[in-house]
């Protein structure tokens, strides 16, 4: 049970690094993603890819724009890039009214004209990020970030429509996860790590003290890892906590930059 529960955890972490690596396939763009339910920004920004002055760009050459920047007074506020092709935009990038400072990523990962990610950023650094990670067109799990290790989570792992896991980590390592196992909406266990070991799990009962059961070392299980938000190894291997301050959170290089785009009509 115990290790079911450390399965678990790291369980979606595995989603997002296949999620990254079926972007890694190929880039075309005329019709925009749908957002999934359950995203929690403003999504008034992205009005930043209407209108202004818009430029077309075919990168593969083929005749057909697969490439789109939308300026407005001069300064880029949008990029939608086609990374297999289809015709369905599969990232969508917002930037700041310098036209340099990333505020936004939208990836559609399966390419099916569905976002599936969405990464809010700050000063340059990932700081939030939503995930539908089973592809239902609603988000599931919400994720915040600082010095691209994790911070927080909130998860819906039964893909019911709402939260019933959160967790909370130090540097990347988790120290406490609450589950909502009945269903109520209100956490019921909550387990207790130290040095990313299960150390004491709490048992709520309704209109009494909770249940606490200590965690001996031999049933443990092995100690979680240090979490990155982009899901990138860790530094120092990720088994304790970082010493000091990893580089912070870049934007996720997935290609942006077309080589040798040729201009052709918006
Ligand atoms: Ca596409
Ligand atoms: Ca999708
Ligand atoms: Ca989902
Ligand atoms: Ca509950």
């Amino acid at each position: 049970m115990l290790r079911g529960m450390s399965s678990l955890r790291q369980s979606w972490w595995v989603v997002l690094g296949v999620l990254v690596t079926a972007c890694g396939g190929q880039a075309k763009n005329t019709k925009v993603p749908e957002l999934p339910s359950g995203s929690r920004g403003d999504i008034a920004i992205r009005e930043q890819c209407e209108g202004g002055e818009a430029r077309a760009l075919d990168a593969n050459a083929d005749g057909r724009a697969d490439w789109r920047q939308v300026y407005r007074d001069g300064r880029l506020r949008c990029v939608q890039a086609d990374l297999n092709f289809d015709g369905k935009v599969d990232v969508t990038r917002f930037f700041a009214s310098d036209g340099e400072s990333i505020l936004r990523e939208e990836h559609d990962f399966d390419f099916d004209g569905k976002v599936d990610q969405i990464t809010y950023y700050e000063n340059g650094e990932a700081v939030r990020r939503e995930l539908d990670t089973n592809f239902d067109n609603r988000i599931d799990t919400w994720v915040w970030c600082r010095s691209n290790l994790l911070e927080r989570t909130e998860r819906d792992r039964r893909h019911g429509g709402r939260t019933d896991t959160w967790e909370f980590f130090n540097q990347g390592l988790i120290v406490e996860a609450r589950y909502d196992e009945n269903n109520d909406g209100e956490p019921d266990r909550i387990e207790h790590f130290e040095n990313g070991l299960l150390k004491r799990i709490e048992f709520a009962r309704p209109g009494g003290e909770p249940i606490v059961e200590e965690v001996p070392p031999e049933v443990a299980g092995r100690p979680e890892r240090v979490l990155t938000c982009d899901g990138s190894p860790a530094p120092g291997g990720g088994s304790t906590p970082a010493s000091e301050a990893p580089p912070s959170g870049e934007a996720p290089s997935s290609s942006l930059a077309p080589s040798q785009p040729q201009e052709v009509s918006p």
